[in-house]
């Protein structure tokens, strides 16, 4: 991805573009756009979204959040939620950030409507 970067780069001064200012004190010539492209395009970060377990969501709920949210099939979304129960913590996905923000909300929602207490977290991946 080609981004325009905020790079912290010192606006030109109009000194250094020749026009004839010796360059002194008194803040003139000091706009300028500090942006660049950046030489080596950065990678858009992924993050991981992490299921963790509690005592009351019933097993079910949960296996119903990933088919809905992560679109699993029963039987890859039974084994998340199992390996979840068992480990403490899961990851449902790696997606963009904003995708992986949405799915935390989503979930979060979805569970606060239905009372119960599942939480749901980003990680940077
Ligand atoms: N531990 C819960 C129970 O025994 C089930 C559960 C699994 C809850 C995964 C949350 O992320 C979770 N009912």
């Amino acid at each position: 991805m080609i981004e325009t970067a905020h790079l912290a780069i010192s606006p030109v001064r109009a000194a250094d573009e020749g026009e004839g200012d010796s360059g002194g004190s008194g803040g003139q010539g000091q706009i300028g756009i500090a942006t660049k492209t950046r030489a080596k395009p950065k990678k858009p970060s992924q993050f991981k979204v992490l299921m963790l377990n509690d005592d009351y969501t019933p097993m079910e709920f949960v296996v119903m959040v990933l088919k809905r949210f992560f679109n699993m099939d029963l039987e890859q979304a039974t084994r998340v939620m199992l390996h979840v129960h068992q480990k403490g913590v899961g990851v449902c996905g790696i997606f963009p950030y904003e995708i992986a923000e949405t799915k935390v909300n989503q979930v979060m929602d979805f569970a606060r409507q239905n009372q119960h207490p599942l939480q749901c977290t980003l990680e940077k991946a």
